[in-house]
């Protein structure tokens, strides 16, 4: 734990973060990252008078805006004209020419997010603001300091780097797989969704909790350095080499092109190549690459006329609602689906639609055998736009929802103030089969080689009733299954006995408790540490937790007070399934204490007690003495009490103990 230890860990992270973002070439796998983070983070917990400002521990966040100062740019963040076709690039060619007529272009990707302005001084990043309305934007700088992407200190061995002030503009950006699995997880936990990668990220930059930034996973791609000419920088392309090697992260796709046409075929081309990216892009910015060519263009009021948008056409296509199927989700959800006839969309193609509730069918008055007009809601989302009804023939019916469900034939009810219609049969097949696929996916106990095919043919097998009997399934059993040969069952066994030390997080959300996704599934095993110990949890402890509000502390609560819940974690138990967290930071509480547990507890039975003192990094011993660090008493405890009372040893009733572990 030494200062010197401390100053190489900053160094190691810094150098991780900006080969992972700048080189695109991580250095560090995640495992290793994380452990250094966590030696940092318990050095800096022990010496908070050796934090500083640009230490990666200033990246998890913590400031709490109440809402966010405004700060004049110093120079104005500019807008772009736009082009939607090649007539528009070659008008805005000509007009390049009539006064700079050997111009160059840089052209670069138009990363979908929002302009982040950065500004540094002395190297070391000092302020982030929004666009605002270009003039005047808000200070977001604790919010920015999170995106692993941004430097929290330039470089030092640049020779730009002993300008005092250096402004940077770039674009921040939320990865299309982070947008997804943001929605999944407020889908879970009943919040509204984001549109597009967009305005999640514009969500994300402008939260006032930072912690809630730092979990959103932003990027961030640098453009423009506006001391660029004071500095001797003479291109645009100049800039983005030396943004570069400053450790700023610059989108690696940019060009270089002598002529307009050639800037016509790389937008053409990235027209469909777009839809593989790992983010949004929405166009290409072309600029004229050297600076005297832009001196000699100037602005318009709003805009550079050295610079233009290509926008790409919206990609939205017509296709027909050949039916509305009802998925029952393992909640019991019913959620309409549109079968569509398939059609190609903004790189791949698409056969159904999900429509929401019957709200939304309402609203926009989608029939079966409409056409509609669908896009994808940030570039992966098949979405319905709208029904076409001057293309109808009468022949279109109205969607009602089922008064029984489809899979179990229970009423279908539509609680107060929900959008959705539910069946609240537990024991509906359709709700098992889903709870079932849940509970197999990747971000929960991820057995791979378990679909949805191989659930439905276990279930009409009879070979499970609900994902526990997962680990009793037989070799032989396995085999009566048509398709199912021999290697192919032994691999299913084998994900199925591996899946047993996913630990703790994971397994909480594979319970599919309602509103409980994967990170407040995390949340609850770095907090309690073990399933007892969240079995117990109080409604009133949960409440306290970060993350967790009424709905869902009640949701927590009510799911272990079922019986059929607490069978099926019996029957999870007798296999063998770990229930405690890996051993993280916040879970070693009890790190280094020598326990004596004395009396009878109402919360926990002698062996589960010992067991979370272990998990929680202590030890149990069972007689006092000068090395016991406390005692833990409950009812009628007797001489080890007084015997630690005695040698003057704190000791504490079990209210006391509780309290210690949040
Ligand atoms: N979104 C982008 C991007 C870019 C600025 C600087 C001079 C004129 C516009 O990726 N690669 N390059 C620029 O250059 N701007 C961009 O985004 C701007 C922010 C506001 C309007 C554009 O989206």
């Amino acid at each position: 734990m030494s200062e010197q230890r401390l100053q190489e860990l900053k160094k190691i992270i810094e150098k991780a973060n900006y080969h992972y973002y700048g080189l695109d070439d991580p250095i560090l796998t995640d495992a290793e990252y994380d452990a250094y983070m966590r030696e940092l983070l318990a050095i800096e917990k022990s010496h908070p008078e050796w934090v500083t400002e640009d230490s990666p521990s200033q990246r998890v966040g913590g400031v709490v805006a109440s809402q966010f100062p405004k700060i004049r740019h110093p120079e104005p963040l500019l807008s772009l004209d736009n082009a939607f076709q090649a007539e528009d690039l070659k008008d805005f060619d000509r007009r390049v020419r009539a006064i700079a007529p050997d111009a160059e272009y840089v052209v670069e990707f138009k990363i979908d997010g929002l302009t982040v302005a950065l500004t540094y001084e002395n190297g070391l990043l000092i302020r982030g603001a929004t666009r605002g309305d270009g003039e005047v934007g808000e200070e977001i700088t604790a919010n920015v300091k999170t995106i692993r992407a941004v430097p929290l200190r330039i470089r030092e061995d640049h020779d730009i780097f002993n300008s005092s002030l250096l402004d940077v503009r770039g674009e921040g950006y939320m990865p299309k797989e982070s947008f997804l699995q943001l929605n999944a997880e407020r889908e879970e936990e009943g919040l509204s969704l984001f549109a597009n990668p967009r305005n999640a990220a514009a969500g994300s930059l402008r939260q006032q909790d930072s912690r809630i930034t730092a979990g959103r996973k932003l990027g961030y791609f640098s453009y423009q350095l506006i001391q660029a000419e004071n500095l001797g920088i003479r291109t645009q392309e100049e800039v983005l080499r030396v943004l570069k090697e400053l450790g700023f992260t610059v989108n690696p796709h940019y060009r270089v092109y002598k002529t307009i046409d050639q800037v016509i075929e790389y937008c053409g081309e990235m027209v469909e190549q777009r839809h593989s990216l790992p983010y949004e892009i929405d166009g290409l910015v072309i600029k004229v690459n050297h600076f005297a060519h832009q001196r000699e263009l100037g602005y318009t009021a709003k805009s550079p006329r050295w610079a233009i948008a290509y926008k790409f056409p919206a990609e939205q296509v017509e296709t027909e609602v050949r039916d509305i199927e009802i998925n029952v989700g393992r909640t019991g959800v019913l959620t309409p689906t549109a079968i569509l006839r398939d059609v190609f969309v903004a790189g791949s193609t698409v056969s159904r639609a999900t429509l929401h509730n019957l709200d939304n069918i309402r609203e926009k008055d989608i029939r079966i055998g409409d056409h509609v007009l669908l896009h994808k809601a940030g570039d992966v989302i098949p979405e319905i736009i709208k029904s076409l009804p001057e293309k109808r023939n009468g022949a279109e019916k109205i969607f009602e929802m089922p008064a029984q469900c489809p899979s179990c034939g229970s009423p279908v009810y539509r609680l107060e103030g929900e959008a959705a219609h539910r069946c609240l049969n537990i024991s509906c097949p359709s709700r098992q089969r889903e709870a079932i696929i849940h509970f197999v996916s990747r971000d929960a106990m991820n057995i791979e080689g378990l679909g949805p095919a191989v659930i439905n043919q276990l279930l009409e097998n009879h070979l499970i009733e609900d994902a526990a009997d997962l680990y009793f399934l037989e070799y032989e059993k396995l085999l009566t299954i048509e398709r199912m040969a021999h290697k192919s069952a032994q691999n299913l066994l084998q994900a199925i006995e591996a899946s047993k030390q996913r630990g703790l997080a994971p397994l909480i959300f594979a319970l599919g408790i309602r509103h409980v996704g994967v990170k407040v599934g995390k949340v609850l095993a770095n907090r309690y540490g073990a399933m007892e110990a969240l079995r117990n949890a109080g409604l009133e402890e949960l409440k306290e937790i970060g993350d967790i509000g009424e709905i869902m502390a009640k949701s927590i609560v009510s799911f272990f007070q079922d019986q059929a819940n607490l069978d099926f974690l019996d029957k999870l138990s007798r296999a063998n399934v770990k229930m405690t967290a890996e051993h993280t930071v916040t879970s070693q509480i009890l790190a280094g204490k020598s326990i004596v547990v004395t009396g009878t507890l109402k919360t926990w039975d002698r062996r589960e007690i010992e067991e979370l003192i272990e998990q929680l990094g202590g030890k149990s011993s069972s007689s006092v003495s000068k090395k016991t660090s406390f005692v833990v008493y409950g009812e009628s405890a007797g001489s080890k009490l007084t015997k630690a009372r005695e040698l003057g040893i704190p000791v504490f009733d079990e209210e006391e103990f509780k309290a210690m572990l949040k």
